[in-house]
C-alpha cells in the first residue's frame, strides 16, 4: 500500500462498514464514515455504538471516525469503501440502487487517483456492467484516473471467534495495479490472508458462491426434516450420526432461513445467469424449500394443537425469538416475520418476546408470556430460551410446544406432559 494513502472513507456505517471503520481505525487511518443516518452518526462520533456488538462496543471508544453524511469527505480520501446493502425486493430481484447512489457520489466528489473498493455483495457482472460505466460515463478510466476493486465483505454477526479483524478475504480487480494496490491495502487492515482473485468477476462470484453453498446445504437438511417427520425419524440424531464421517458438513433444520445473506445471495446469481440465458433450478430450488419453512413450522402447529383438541384460531400462540439468528438483535430477513404472518393467517392470537429486540416484542419478559401462551413456537435458538428448565413451561400450563430451532430438552419437555414437536424430530 503507497504510503502516501492514508485516509479512508467508508460509505454506510452498517453492520459491515462500522466494523472496517473501526478496524481501519485502530491500524491508524484517518476514517471517514459517510451514512445518512444522523443519529447513527452522532452515536459514533460520541463513541458509542449504534450496533449491539463486542467489537464494536470495545474498540469504538477507542478510536475516531469522523462519522457524516456530507459526501465531501470522499475528495479527502486516498481509499473509498462501498459497504451500502445489497437487498432484494418483494419479487426477490436484486436491487442495486444503493450501490449505483454511492458510486455516483464517488464521482461527483472524485480525487484522482482513488482506489475504489465495493465490499457489497453483488453479483459478478456488476463492477464491469454497473459500476466502471457510471465512472466512465463520468469521464474516468478505470486504471488510469482510479482504481476499481472488489473484496466481498465477510461479517457473522455474534461470532466471537471471526470477525473483520481475522476473517480471510478475496480480492479481485480490472488491474494488475488495482489488484495489487486493493491486496496490499487490506493487508495492513486485516490479519488474515487476502486472497488475490484472476478478475473482478471471480471476486464477485466468491461470496455468492459461499452463501449458497450454506443455502442449499440447509435446504438439503429442511426437505430431509420434512421427510423424517413422516417416517418418524429424528433429524438431529441421524445428522450426529452421518457426523461421524470425516467429509459430512452438518447443517441443521430450522424454522427458515433468515439474514442479510444466506437467503439473498442466490438470487443475484439467478437473477445474472438467468439473463446470460442459464437457469439455476437447484439454487431455486433450495430457496423454495427454505422460504417454505415458516408456513411448515406453522401447519407443525397447528397439527399439534388438533392432537390437543385445540384449534389455531383463536388459540394464543407465544412467538419465542424474533432475531434471525441466536444472541444477536437482526430482524432482516427473520423467519419469525413471516411465521407471524402465516400463524395471523390462521387465525392465531400471536404474542412475541425476544430479549434482544424489546422494541418488537410484544411481551415484556420471557415469564409474561409464558403465563399467557397456550402454545408456543420457539423460532430464534437465544441462549435465554435454551436454558429454560422444561418444569416452567409445565408450571405455566403450556400444551404445545414447536421447536423451530430443534434447541430444546425433547424427552424432558415430553416427560412434563408437554406435546413437544421439533422441525424433523
Ligand atoms: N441456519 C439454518 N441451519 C443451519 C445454519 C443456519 O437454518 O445449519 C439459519 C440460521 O438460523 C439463520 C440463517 O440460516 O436464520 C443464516 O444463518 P448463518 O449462520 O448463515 O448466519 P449469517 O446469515 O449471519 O451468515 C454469516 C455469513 N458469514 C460471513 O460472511 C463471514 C455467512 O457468509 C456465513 O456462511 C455464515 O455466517 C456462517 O457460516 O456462519
Amino acid at each position: 500500500m503507497n504510503k502516501t494513502k492514508q485516509s479512508i472513507c467508508i460509505i454506510g456505517l452498517g453492520y459491515v462498514g462500522l466494523p472496517l471503520a473501526v478496524q481501519s481505525a485502530l491500524k491508524g487511518y484517518t476514517v471517514y464514515g459517510l451514512e445518512n443516518d444522523m443519529q447513527k452518526n452522532e452515536l459514533i462520533n460520541a463513541g458509542k455504538s449504534p450496533i449491539k456488538e463486542a467489537f464494536l462496543e470495545i474498540n469504538l471508544p477507542k478510536v475516531k471516525i469522523i462519522a457524516t453524511n456530507d459526501p465531501s469527505v470522499i475528495k479527502k480520501s486516498d481509499v473509498v469503501i462501498m459497504c451500502v446493502p445489497t437487498p432484494i425486493d418483494e419479487m426477490y430481484m436484486p436491487d442495486l440502487e444503493l450501490v449505483r447512489i454511492a458510486t455516483k457520489t464517488i464521482t461527483e466528489n472524485f480525487n484522482p487517483g482513488q482506489l475504489v473498493v465495493i465490499e457489497s455483495t453483488i453479483n459478478p457482472g456488476v463492477c464491469e456492467e454497473v459500476i466502471e460505466p457510471i465512472f466512465a460515463k463520468a469521464g474516468y478510466v478505470v486504471g488510469k484516473d482510479y482504481e476499481l476493486a472488489h473484496c466481498p465483505e465477510r461479517i457473522d454477526p455474534g461470532n466471537e471467534k471471526w470477525n473483520v479483524t481475522n476473517l480471510p478475504r478475496v480480492v479481485g480487480s480490472f488491474t494488475e495495479s488495482g489488484l495489487s494496490i486493493a491486496q496490499k491495502f487490506y493487508e495492513t487492515i486485516i490479519d488474515a490472508e487476502i486472497k488475490p482473485m484472476k478478475s473482478i468477476r471471480e471476486a464477485e462470484a466468491v461470496k455468492i458462491m459461499e452463501n449458497s453453498f450454506r443455502d442449499v446445504n440447509i435446504a438439503f437438511v429442511n426437505e430431509l426434516a420434512k421427510s423424517f417427520d413422516r417416517l418418524g425419524i429424528d433429524i438431529v440424531d441421524v445428522i450426529k450420526g452421518a457426523s461421524s464421517k470425516f467429509s459430512f458438513m452438518p447443517h441443521w433444520p430450522s424454522c427458515g432461513v433468515g439474514g442479510h445473506c444466506i437467503p439473498v445471495d442466490p438470487y443475484y446469481l439467478i437473477e445474472r445467469a438467468k439473463a446470460s440465458g442459464f437457469d439455476h433450478e437447484f439454487l431455486k430450488i433450495a430457496r423454495k424449500i427454505n422460504n417454505s419453512m415458516p408456513e411448515y413450522t406453522v401447519e407443525l402447529m397447528q397439527d399439534a394443537l388438533n392432537k390437543v383438541k385445540l384449534p389455531l384460531n383463536g388459540t394464543i400462540v407465544g412467538l419465542l425469538g424474533i432475531s434471525y439468528k441466536a444472541n444477536i438483535a437482526d430482524l432482516r430477513e427473520s423467519p419469525s416475520l413471516q411465521i407471524i404472518k402465516h400463524l395471523e393467517k390462521h387465525g392465531a392470537n400471536v404474542i412475541t418476546f425476544d430479549p434482544h429486540t424489546p422494541t418488537h416484542s410484544t411481551e415484556k419478559s420471557l415469564d409474561e408470556i409464558l403465563k399467557k401462551s397456550t402454545a408456543i413456537i420457539i423460532a430464534t435458538d437465544h441462549k435465554e430460551f435454551k436454558d429454560i428448565d422444561p418444569v416452567i413451561f409445565k408450571e405455566h400450563q403450556i400444551q404445545v410446544i414447536i421447536d423451530g430451532k430443534n434447541c430444546l430438552d425433547k424427552l424432558e419437555i415430553e416427560k412434563n406432559g408437554i406435546l413437544y414437536k421439533g422441525i424433523g424430530r
